[in-house]
């Protein structure tokens, strides 16, 4: 039987990249997602490959995420590998400029709907038992503050954090967690943190050398492929083009 990953937020980005990289391998897919054209559209392109499960699920609706897992059909449990990869910024200004509602929107998916798919998938990942592993999606935000980034760094230092206490409780299990942290990388992120501004994505992305999504999907991949005797516990990565900046500093 063939190993069953489930990823989160594979319509775009890491999470297609790691789909894409997974089927390589031979994996099953369980693709998750709110976009259902785009699920099908990759299921057409991937199921000539490996089985494919899609959900057009928003990870943010608790009972709708449980009842998904619940609904798999049994070739697609149960799951070894759980890429919790949904998520997004919003409102790339000062705090004291965004919509209340922003920063609802980005704790709402990137804390609530990362406990929400780790909660119902838990019982699958702990019958698998060795060798099966959580790779939660962090950022650089989540360690290193910058202008802007509020809630969303806020929300990745949740994901870190939880990374590593859920490696406490896993424990015996032989459940490995992983906080994958990268740093500017090209998807749909930026257009969607700019509400679609697609010149100020250009503009971020030209003139360097951003992470590409199958730079990110091959760590995803090899995260979860290590012998089961490893868990890394946080990988961070960045373009060799990007790197910290100098403390700001108010002068009179
Ligand atoms: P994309 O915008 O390209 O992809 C984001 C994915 O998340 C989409 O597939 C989207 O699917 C899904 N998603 C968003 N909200 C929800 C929701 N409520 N329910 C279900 N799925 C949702 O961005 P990336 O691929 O870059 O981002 C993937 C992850 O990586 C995110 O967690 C992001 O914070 C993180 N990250 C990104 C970096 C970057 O520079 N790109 C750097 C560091 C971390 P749909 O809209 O169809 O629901
Ligand atoms: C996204 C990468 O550098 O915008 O998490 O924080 S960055």
């Amino acid at each position: 039987m063939n190993d069953v990953v489930l990823i989160t937020g594979a319509t775009s980005g890491f999470g297609r990249a790691a789909a894409r990289r997974f089927a390589k391998e031979g994996w099953s897919l369980i693709l998750a997602g709110r976009r259902q054209e785009r699920l099908q559209e990759l299921k057409e392109e991937l199921s000539q490959v490996v089985p494919v499960h899609t959900v057009a699920l928003d990870v943010r609706d608790a009972e709708a995420v449980k009842q998904a897992i619940a609904d798999l059909p049994g070739e697609f449990r149960p799951i070894k590998s759980l890429i919790n990869n949904a998520g997004l910024a919003l409102a790339p200004k000062p705090s004291q400029e965004v919509d209340l509602a922003d920063w609802h929107t980005m704790i709402d998916t990137n804390v609530t709907g990362l406990v929400n798919v780790t909660h119902a998938v838990l019982p699958s990942l702990i019958e698998v038992g060795k060798g099966a592993s959580i790779v939660n999606l962090g950022s650089v935000a989540g360690q290193w503050p910058y202008p802007g980034g509020h809630v969303y760094g806020a929300t990745k230092a949740f994901v870190q954090q939880f990374t590593y206490n859920l490696r406490c409780d896993l424990l015996g299990t032989g459940v490995r967690v992983t906080d994958i942290a990268p740093g500017m990388a090209e998807t749909e992120f930026t257009l969607v943190r700019t509400g679609g501004d697609q010149a100020a994505s250009d503009k971020l992305y030209s003139g360097t050398t951003p992470l590409e999504p199958e730079d990110i999907a091959e760590l995803i991949y090899y995260t979860a492929s290590l012998p089961a005797h490893i868990n890394i516990n946080r990988l961070e990565v960045m373009p060799t083009r990007q790197a910290w900046s100098a403390f700001a500093i108010d002068r009179d």
